[in-house]
């Protein structure tokens, strides 16, 4: 008998913020803002996250530091720089007991991870609901970390479900209530419709999850294209086949640094992604990685940001094929662009663990 699947979604609460309290417990009870200084002046920079008291003034993710310090005048808020090293430390302990929850563990984000119990719960909800409450005590007593967990057929529903009721939740949507779950809610709420697609389905006169669900699917296809087309027919109507895989090894590697003046000059611009090359190489080779593509990212003084990259014909491993491609990218963007640099980083991606790749005598016999 094939089992319905049982598909959870964990997603850590007011993750970097949380981890901050984590070493300082005496701060839980003030606003918590984590930011990301840019270093120029001493407010310059965004936040990254803020714990729930701040986030009851208007501090959330990607408002300017300035501002939140002056919605948070007056209180006794506390603001640290983000240190990510020490949010990687967590989120591994945290992911490595998920792990031992689930049959396969599909991490999305320092933060957050599917898990496929299906066989766990030998396809029971009830069951599914007493063991996620398992989980977020087990974590709470093992690590002192509150999270947010939803569980449903797979992994679309299991992720609304989550989004629906934050921090410390824990929503359970059955199979059969599935649709009924997603009816009301807006489309947006489905990944994939960004502001585009919402205001696009909005002139078609869809709104709600309910009526895109009821949306003929050959004039989504239309609109849309065969594949996005079907997904949001599917999405709508709680269809989602996606497994739930074991996606553990890194995307990409990068490194962004602020420069000590802004500048367009390319010696200036290479000395420091020299040292960010030397960085991310470090990471690149304590992984064993050889890698593909070659990406710079640059922050112009007009705070516009920028990336271009370069995928190579064969994997390497090769640390001055990184200074080299670096360089090659920076001339064309000088050519580009006269604006002055503010910011730089360099990326690797497009990752793989075998040896670079050698032509094998196989491929030649068919
Ligand atoms: P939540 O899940 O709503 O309780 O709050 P968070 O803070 O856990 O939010 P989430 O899950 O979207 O993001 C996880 C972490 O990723 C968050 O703690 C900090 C980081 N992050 C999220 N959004 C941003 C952003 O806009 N900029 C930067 N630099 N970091 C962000
Ligand atoms: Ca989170
Ligand atoms: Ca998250």
């Amino acid at each position: 008998m094939v089992l319905g699947r049982v598909v959870m979604l964990a997603d850590f609460d007011y993750f970097f913020a949380q981890c901050e309290e984590l070493r300082n417990p005496l701060i839980k009870d003030k606003p918590i803002v984590v930011g990301v200084y840019s270093g120029r002046t001493e407010d310059s920079g965004a936040v990254s996250t803020s714990n729930y008291i701040a986030r009851s003034y208007g501090v959330k993710s990607g408002i300017p530091i300035f501002l939140a310090k002056r919605n948070l005048e007056g209180t006794d808020a506390v603001f640290f720089p983000v240190d990510h090293d020490y949010y990687q430390q967590i989120s591994d302990r945290v992911m490595q007991i998920l792990s031992t929850y689930a049959s396969s563990l599909e991490q999305v984000s320092i933060d957050e991870a599917y898990l496929d119990v299906t066989s766990q719960m030998e396809g029971n909800f009830e069951k599914a609901y007493i063991y996620a409450q398992k989980i977020k005590q087990d974590i709470k007593t093992q690590v002192g970390l509150s999270l947010t967990v939803g569980i449903g057929p797979n992994k679309l529903v299991a992720k609304i479900a989550c989004d629906s009721q934050k921090p410390d939740g824990l929503t359970l949507v059955k199979p059969e209530d599935a649709t009924k779950f997603l009816a009301p809610l807006p489309v947006d709420r489905l990944l994939g419709v960004g502001k585009k697609t919402f205001t696009r389905m909005e002139q078609m006169g869809i709104k709600t999850i309910e009526e895109l669900s009821k949306f003929d699917v050959q004039r989504l296809i239309a609109v849309f294209g065969k594949t996005l087309g079907l997904y949001f027919h599917n999405a709508a109507n709680a269809i989602d086949n996606e497994p739930v895989i074991f996606a553990g090894e890194a995307e990409s590697i990068s490194k962004i640094g602020t420069l000590k003046q802004d500048t367009h000059d390319l010696t200036l611009l290479l000395q420091k992604t020299d040292e960010l090359t030397e960085i991310v190489y470090k990471e690149v080779a304590e992984k064993n990685y050889s890698f593909k593509t070659i990406s710079i990212y640059v922050v112009n003084v007009d705070l516009v940001s920028k990336s271009r990259s370069v995928t190579l014909e064969q994997s390497t491993r090769d640390k001055e094929v990184i200074k080299r491609n670096v360089r090659v990218l920076f001339e064309k963007y000088l050519a580009e662009s006269s604006l002055d640099i503010r910011r730089v980083g360099v990326k690797v991606s497009g990752f793989s663990k075998e040896q670079p790749q050698q032509k094998q005598l196989s491929s030649f016999f068919g």
